[in-house]
């Protein structure tokens, strides 16, 4: 079986382990335990990929062996089939679904080997913008208020118009003031910048650019995205000490000040596919009534970018969903 044969098929098969994943999280919602949520999303995760025809290998995963029990990088998952690289977020914001907040994302790419950056998970500067500004060509380096302004002059989006999506951390507060001198508006997330990346290149979102400094695997799963939808993400791996860079290093990264553009975040034909978990930018979230549940998927292929909006009815039965104890 060639993956050639199985490519159309397996957006189908990434589609229906995103919204496993995100039922069984979703159960979760609002309950304050962002771990209980976690680990059902990745129980759920992981049962699925184990079933099929595949030999994938989790290249961005939730951690690495030592510290986490499942779905590690470099986890071997299927029984067996094409040869696949797979980068996951089971649940994209944890903290997100224990308080029932906006953009939880359960999120899955898939390639063929060698589709994905390998990195550790650690922090990533990341500059992201849509498809309708791809030609854009910035120094990610430079300053934020020159980089909004080449953007503001190419897109012709007045200064004051641009809408910036930051995460909200104390890391960002001289981003977010360099930002707002230029008259730029803000949008300050609490968690979710996979989304947010996505956002960008969605027509209503109202986010322009998305910038600063968050999880590289996330950094990766969006520009996994982007690469489905046109889209451009720059980014840079923060080293906080040597340790990390050590581990890099193990995994092939040698130049620590390499700007990583779209071609070496994701190279070939990748697969992509994330369903909402709660309501979002652009995912409405699972609702439950009675005995089925609603989930909202986009689903889409780097080679063609076909984007698919995907909303099914579950008929279900709670504990097809529950993976608290598999
Ligand atoms: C971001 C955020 C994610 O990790 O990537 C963040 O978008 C980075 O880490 O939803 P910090 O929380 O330490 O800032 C997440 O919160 C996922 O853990």
């Amino acid at each position: 079986m060639s993956y050639n044969f199985l490519d159309r098929n397996l957006a189908l098969e990434a589609v229906r382990i995103t919204e496993l994943a995100a039922l069984s999280s979703s159960l979760h919602m609002g309950r304050g335990d962002e771990n209980l949520a976690d680990q059902s999303a990745v129980n759920a995760m992981r049962s699925f990929l184990n079933n099929m025809p595949i030999s994938g290998k989790i290249v961005i995963g939730e951690g690495e062996r030592d510290k986490a029990p499942m779905l590690y990088i470099g986890e071997l998952v299927g029984k067996g089939g094409p040869k696949l690289d797979i980068a996951l977020d089971p649940l994209e914001g944890t903290t997100i679904t224990a308080k029932g907040g906006e953009n939880a994302l359960s999120v899955l790419a898939m390639g063929e080997e060698g589709s994905f950056l390998h990195s550790p998970d650690m922090y990533m500067y990341k500059i992201a913008y849509g498809n309708d500004y791809k030609d854009l060509e910035i120094d990610p380096e430079d300053e934020p208020e020159n980089i909004i302004k080449s953007f503001s002059k190419f897109s012709g989006i007045r200064v004051e118009n641009v809408c910036v999506c930051i995460l909200d951390r104390s890391r960002h507060e001289k981003l977010i003031s360099k930002v707002r001198s230029t008259g730029s508006r803000i949008k300050l997330i609490p968690d979710g910048d996979v989304s947010a990346v996505i956002a960008t290149s969605i027509e209503d979102s109202g986010i322009d650019i998305y910038m600063g400094i968050g999880g590289s695997p996330e950094g990766v799963l969006g520009a996994a995205a982007l690469s489905c939808m046109g889209g451009k993400m720059y980014s840079k791996l923060i080293f906080e000490n040597n340790e990390l860079y050590e581990r890099a290093n193990d995994m092939g990264i040698k130049d620590k000040n390499k700007i990583y553009t779209m071609n070496d975040l994701v190279r070939g034909d990748v697969m992509f596919s994330a369903t909402g978990v709660t309501d979002g930018a652009f995912l409405k979230g699972v609702k439950f009534k009675n005995n089925t549940a609603i989930t909202n998927s986009v689903v889409m292929r780097s080679k063609t970018k076909t984007v698919r909006y995907v909303e099914a009815v579950h008929n279900l039965n709670i504990k097809d969903i529950n993976f608290d104890n598999k």
